[in-house]
């Protein structure tokens, strides 16, 4: 799992205005409106909710301890979304207690392993990799105009690929998975095969042979470089889309900047707004 360092997160509070319109551009909706499309909500409804919606976000220093501006950016993002939320004065264990105590709605917090908001009066709980997956996929149908019908590679079966598979096989679209190891991309199959649509799910086994045969992609790997540039320069027609929830992204600069508003790549914003609006149902 991809530990976040400040230096993957210092720019993301000073850029939310930026990646906001960038995001307009690249599918016709805002961060907020990408995050209530993931879940099928209202955006002008959801809106009316969000500012009446306390959420403290609480330091961890368990494990590997606090990662510098991790919390202050969380917190950045569901602000300029427009939520009631702070960085809370204590962490851990005072920190929770203090969010009970001051009756807020929901708490985020993470830890090495999760990266969790937890709504204090339902007891939901939204995860950060499935969220991550959800909303990625939500913005490539987005960017897509539509993905049902359309068969979609997938790379990476993880959690947030596999969150990201699941989403597209409820929206219609045709996935095939291609992990790395095998084996992850067989058992998902597996687990996915109830879903409808699941049956229909391809294992795809060579990742280049993949890549250039597929025009919809989800990157959701732990690695540098798994797209080339060569790839996606040569895929111009039809030309590729790619949302890309994993940390790296697997695309060099060059290759970012030649598929330019055919990406939608981010590192936080996309997947707090999707475990927020999560909070909110
Ligand atoms: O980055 C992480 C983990 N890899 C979980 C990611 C789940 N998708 N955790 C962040 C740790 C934050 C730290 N404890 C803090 O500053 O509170």
């Amino acid at each position: 799992m991809t530990r976040l360092k400040t230096s993957d997160i210092s720019n993301i509070s000073s850029r939310l205005q930026t990646y906001n319109r960038e995001l307009l551009i690249k599918t016709g909706r805002t961060l907020l409106g990408i995050a209530c499309h993931a879940y099928g909500k209202d955006e002008i409804r959801i809106k009316h909710r969000i500012k009446s919606f306390s959420i403290h976000v609480v330091p961890v220093t368990a494990g590997q301890g606090i990662i510098t501006d991790f919390s202050e950016t969380v917190t950045a993002i569901l602000q300029f979304l427009g939520f009631n939320a702070l960085v809370s004065d204590k962490p851990d264990t005072s920190g929770v207690a203090l969010a009970f105590e001051n009756k807020a709605d929901a708490i985020m917090m993470a830890d090495d392993h999760r990266f969790v908001g937890i709504n204090l009066k339902t007891r939901s709980v939204a995860d950060n990799s499935e969220a991550t997956g959800r909303v990625f996929a939500a913005a490539l149908d987005l960017m897509a105009k539509e993905i049902k019908d359309r068969e979609v590679l997938v790379l990476g079966c993880g959690p947030v690929g596999e969150s990201a598979a699941r989403t597209l096989l409820s929206s219609g679209a045709q996935v095939a998975l291609c992990d790395i190891y095998l084996p992850a991309a067989r058992l998902l199959k597996e687990r996915l095969c109830l879903y409808p649509g699941g049956n229909k799910i391809v294992i795809e086994e060579d990742v280049n042979i993949a890549l250039s045969s597929y025009r919809y992609i989800i990157e959701a790997t732990p690695s540098a470089d798994t797209i080339p540039d060569e790839l996606i320069s040569d895929h111009t027609q039809p030309l590729l889309l790619v949302a890309a929830p994993g940390v790296p992204l697997g695309i060099s600069n060059n290759g970012c900047k030649i598929l330019k508003d055919r990406l939608i790549y981010d590192k936080l914003e996309l997947g707090v707004a999707a475990m927020a609006i999560f909070l909110l149902l």
